[in-house]
């Protein structure tokens, strides 16, 4: 086991159970011109974790671990798109509609792919998911069971919506699950910062939460 510094308290993992995942750092959230920005975001702010989370993708790559990038992502007829999901949210532009970067969280659009600094690799997961939560629709425990993995290291955005969505699901399935507080982000710091207070309340409730430097110190 690898004994990390964390709140609530040291979070252990052992290494040959234990994946990395990176949620929805794709250009539609993170660079001008796509569904973050039609929102009326600044998204800006997301991409300042860019180098943070190539760091911590280079704790796992550096060790072979695996990792498992998601993209939030609906098939081009919508079909898995809840008409609710695209009504919502007043954006300028709504979800399937043509923006910058093309249909906006349309799964094969440029928009749609993860930012360059942070491709995937050969042989890493990449899981496209047409809701928030990472395990609704998308096969993700089957694949994680099959690699034995008991434990998930989470980064992305946005800390409150897809990356506390997919960490309560988790949590739910009995993952034990540490995110690395500055690898994600929100449009809103006071959403992260709630975010963080929930999920290690109640004695790590949700789960845990350290920097990267803690979980750099503690492989090193
Ligand atoms: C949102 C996400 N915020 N990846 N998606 O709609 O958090």
């Amino acid at each position: 086991m690898i004994t990390v510094a964390a709140a609530p308290y040291d979070y252990s993992f052992p290494p040959g159970r234990t994946a990395l995942v990176v949620i929805d750092m794709q250009r539609d959230f993170i660079e001008p011109g796509g569904f973050g920005a039609a929102l009326g975001n600044d998204v800006g702010r997301l991409a300042a974790i860019i180098p943070t989370v190539a760091g911590l993708l280079a704790v796992f790559r550096d060790r072979g671990w695996p990792v498992v990038h998601t993209r939030e992502a609906h098939r081009p007829d919508l079909s898995d798109c809840p008409p609710s999901k695209i009504a919502r949210g007043g954006a300028a532009l709504k979800i399937g509609e043509v923006g910058a970067m093309g249909r906006l969280l349309v799964a094969g659009e440029p928009g749609n792919q993860i930012v360059d600094a942070l491709a995937p690799m050969a042989g890493e997961i990449v899981i496209d998911k047409p809701g928030k939560g990472m395990f609704w629709a998308t096969g993700i425990h089957e694949i994680l069971q099959g690699l034995g993995i008991t434990h998930l290291v989470f980064a992305g955005v946005t800390t409150e919506v897809c990356v506390q969505t997919s960490m309560r699901e988790a949590n739910d399935r009995g993952y034990e699950c540490l995110l690395i507080e500055d690898a994600t982000e929100s449009y809103f710091p006071e959403f992260k910062a709630s975010t963080v207070q929930m999920i290690v309340a109640q004695g790590g409730i949700v789960g845990w939460v350290a920097p990267l430097a803690a979980l750099q110190a503690a492989v090193a």
